[in-house]
């Protein structure tokens, strides 16, 4: 080998990224971090490989990220609400029941909106290629059914490490307990927390279902994985192959969404057959609990800025006037009457009538 000239010698040493991701690796994410190293392979004729480092092993979503600003790992995909410690703007994502459905978080998140708070990353170390879904979250807990708002009182719950969403559950009558994601099942296990929130198919992944008896459909917060490169990583990559990282990980999305979404109808109906007790947050209750949080919003809609916060609103008017999503939100909707997805937020009303008067 030694003898062979460099460029030959290159050619046939491609370069590994490291990718942690704090899911399982047959979760959704993992099978997409899986595609995204096959399209990566593929569109740089086997110069770049992927290698998934799944279920934590390599850290949780805050270590991760701290070790991709400082080079030491190539890629991660932590839950976004995380980053709000780099850019508060972050927090905006995870506000309880602003999404109505997926199809309006695409729109807001792959559009100009959600491309801000990707620039805002090379800053800290780190390049944002795209979002990809974690999902609609719903609670667990090994105490009681949950079916109205009284039922939170005095339940430990763990929350991800984001100061908005520990504010948001404290001041709905949980103790909020921020833990990293890899330490819930054992939290869980010891009752160290009583319940924690995610979406049905990281529940069913990470088999939350053998420690939390009861699981509660309330959507509450809707929440995405970014997809994260050491920007020092993406510095010594040429822009032919940087490019192709891009395209990866966007078509990636878009495999990972369908595959999230398609497991969430199964995962319930497998949180069932292993035995869960299923309840539903009724859709009045929605609006009661985001009046509930407006001191809270108030205070993290001035750190994040409103400026922020009103473009968000905006657009979520206005794809609410355009019907976005409606009929998918409507065709997708769970059997049981209760459980309906969609929600109208007190904010957003208010949007509505700033575009209608455009
Ligand atoms: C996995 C996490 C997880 C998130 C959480 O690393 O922490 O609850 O929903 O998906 O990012």
């Amino acid at each position: 080998m030694a003898s062979l000239p460099a460029a030959f010698a290159q050619s046939a040493q491609p370069t590994v990224l490291r990718m942690g991701i704090g899911l399982s690796a047959d979760s959704a994410k993992g099978k997409s971090v899986e595609e995204f190293g096959r399209l990566l392979s593929h569109y740089t004729n086997g110069a770049l490989k992927v290698e998934l480092h799944a279920g934590g092993k390599l850290g949780n979503d805050v270590t991760m990220t701290e070790a991709a600003r400082e080079g030491k790992l190539d890629m991660t995909a932590p839950d976004s609400s995380t980053l709000a410690s780099l850019d508060k703007r972050f927090s905006a994502i995870n506000y309880p029941f602003t999404f109505n459905n997926e199809a309006e978080a695409d729109a807001i998140l792959d559009g100009p909106w959600g491309q801000r708070l990707l620039d805002a990353l090379p800053q800290h170390g780190l390049i944002g290629l795209t979002y990809w879904e974690n999902g609609f979250r719903n609670m667990t807990n090994s105490r009681r059914p949950v079916s109205n708002t009284g039922d939170f009182e005095g339940m430990r719950m763990r929350v991800m490490q984001n100061p908005m969403l520990v504010d948001s559950f404290d001041k709905l009558g949980f103790t909020a307990v921020p833990l990293p994601f890899t330490k819930v099942y054992d939290a869980l296990k010891t009752q160290e927390v009583d319940g924690q929130e995610n979406p049905l198919t990281t529940i069913l992944s990470s088999r939350f279902y053998e420690v939390q008896k009861y699981l509660t459909l309330s959507r509450h917060v809707y929440s995405a994985h970014i997809v994260l490169v050491s920007a020092k990583v993406w510095n010594t990559l040429s822009p032919k192959h940087q490019e192709a990282m891009r395209r990866a990980a966007i078509e990636a999305r878009d495999y990972e969404r369908a595959l999230n979404r398609e497991g969430e109808a199964d995962a319930l109906g497998a949180l069932k057959a292993k035995g869960m007790v299923v309840t539903a947050i009724p859709r009045a209750d929605a609006e009661r609990i985001r009046n509930r949080l407006r001191g809270v919003f108030d205070k993290y809609n001035g750190e994040i800025g409103t400026g922020t916060m009103i473009e968000l609103y905006i657009e979520l008017g206005r794809l609410r006037t355009l019907g976005v999503g409606a009929a998918v939100a409507a065709a997708s909707a769970p059997a049981a009457p209760t459980t309906s997805v969609s929600v109208s937020a007190a904010a957003p009303k208010v949007v509505l009538a700033r575009t209608a008067s455009k």
